[in-house]
């Protein structure tokens, strides 16, 4: 990996969040961490940009090189340890729009970095930043739309990743049934797509909806 589009990830990055302001003074000493060995004072600066402890990123980061010694994840390594979580489904296609999701500069690669931030702010963010983490996800092409195509894809990808073992008595239509309940309550203005604002609103007063995104927080 080039330091450039290094530079360029981190940007991508901060656009998500903000709060990484001062990562551009680290880019050399981040572009070490992820292609040459631990750098405690990195880790410092990754603490300070993330909401894990340092004890934590350690264990995260020890993790993420036994799965990849070059120190970046690409599609297919993704998908391969992905699958370990999923054995008795297909995790597949869920496993790559995650990794487009992670990938946010889409250089085909996820570095260390691009995936503790993405992961702080799934398992630590606030539910704003949960929920924009997620509109993005869902937001398959990246238009700043979500589609009843798009949703329905993704809720295909994690019904076939849950498996039938899962789910013994789920119905075919399910994907399509649960699709439709999102939109009605989602499209407020009824043009056939659901915007950041109508996604965020709706997330945060429908109690039912709030629960179903569990089933999301459960897969990631
Ligand atoms: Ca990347
Ligand atoms: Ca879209
Ligand atoms: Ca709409």
């Amino acid at each position: 990996m080039k330091a450039k589009s290094r530079e360029q990830s981190l940007s991508d990055s901060r656009e998500l969040d903000g709060s990484y302001d001062q990562l551009t003074d680290s880019v050399e000493d981040d572009f070490e961490l992820s292609t040459v060995c631990h750098r405690p004072e990195s880790m410092d600066k990754l603490q300070e940009q993330t909401k894990f402890t340092k004890k934590e990123l350690q264990v995260l980061y020890r993790g993420f090189k036994n799965e990849c010694p070059s120190g970046v994840v690409n599609e297919e390594n993704f998908k391969t340890i992905y699958s370990q979580f999923f054995p008795q489904g297909d995790s597949s296609m869920y496993a790559h729009f995650l990794f487009e999701a992670f990938d946010t500069n889409k250089n085909g690669s996820v570095s260390f970095e691009d995936f503790v931030f993405g992961l702080s702010i799934i398992l630590r963010g606030t539910i704003n930043d949960r929920l924009n983490w997620a509109f993005n996800l869902y937001d398959l092409n990246k238009d700043g739309c979500i589609t009843k195509e798009e949703m329905l894809d993704i809720m295909k990808s994690i019904y076939d990743m849950m498996g039938k073992y899962t789910y013994p008595t789920m119905q075919d239509d399910a994907p399509r049934e649960h699709v439709e309940s999102f939109f009605q309550k989602m499209d407020k203005n009824k043009d056939g797509v659901v915007t950041i604002e109508e996604f965020i609103e709706s997330c945060k007063k429908d109690e039912n909806i709030m629960q179903s995104m569990q089933l999301f927080d459960n897969v990631i």
